[in-house]
C-alpha cells in the first residue's frame, strides 16, 4: 500500500511493561503502537504495526512489505543476534529498512552486540527507547519523499 510502513517486532516484545522497566521502560507495545500511528499521521503515513514469536511469520511479513510497504522498521528482538533468514528476507526487500532497538544493544552482554540484519538496513537507532520508533518513521519518512524526488 502506498504511503504504508510495516513496523515489525519480534519475539517477547509483547511482554513490555511488564518486566524489566530498567532495560525497557514502562512503556506497552500498545503504547509504542500508538506512538508509531501518531508519528506517522503527522508526517502523511499509515502504519501496520505487527508483533510475533515465530522467526517464519517475520520472514513473510517482510516478504509482504516488498509489495505492500514503502518503508520498515524492524525490531527483530534476539531474532536479532542469530537470525540469517530475516537477514536473506529483509537483503530481498527493496523498500528502506530501519533497524530499532529499545535498549542499547553495546552496552549490555557481548552476544547483543551482533546484529545479523544490520547489514540490511539502512540505518540502526539504540538505546531511546519508544522515541526510537518515532525516530525511525523520521528517518523513513525523509529518505522516502529523496527516493520520490529522484
Ligand atoms: O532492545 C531491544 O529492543 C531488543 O531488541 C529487545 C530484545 C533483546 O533480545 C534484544 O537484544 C534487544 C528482547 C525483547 C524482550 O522484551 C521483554 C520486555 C519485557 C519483559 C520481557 C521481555
Amino acid at each position: 500500500m502506498a504511503n504504508a510502513i510495516f513496523v515489525l517486532n519480534g519475539p517477547n516484545l509483547n511482554l513490555l511493561g511488564t518486566r524489566e522497566p530498567e532495560v525497557y521502560g514502562t512503556e506497552t507495545l500498545e503504547d509504542l503502537h500508538a506512538r508509531c500511528d501518531r508519528k506517522a499521521h503527522e508526517l502523511g503515513f499509515v502504519v501496520d504495526f505487527r508483533q510475533s514469536n515465530a522467526e517464519g511469520e517475520l520472514v513473510n511479513w517482510i516478504q509482504e512489505a516488498r509489495t505492500d510497504a514503502s518503508g520498515l522498521i524492524v525490531n527483530a528482538g534476539a531474532f536479532t543476534h542469530t537470525s540469517i533468514a530475516m537477514l536473506d528476507a529483509l537483503l530481498a526487500c527493496p523498500v528502506p529498512i530501519v533497524e530499532v532497538h529499545l535498549s542499547n544493544i553495546f552496552t549490555r552482554e557481548p552476544f547483543r552486540h551482533r546484529s545479523y540484519i544490520s547489514q540490511a538496513a539502512k540505518g540502526v537507532i539504540c538505546g531511546f527507547g519508544g522515541l526510537g520508533y518515532e525516530l525511525a518513521i523520521e528517518a523513513l519518512a525523509a529518505a522516502i519523499s529523496r527516493a520520490k524526488a529522484g
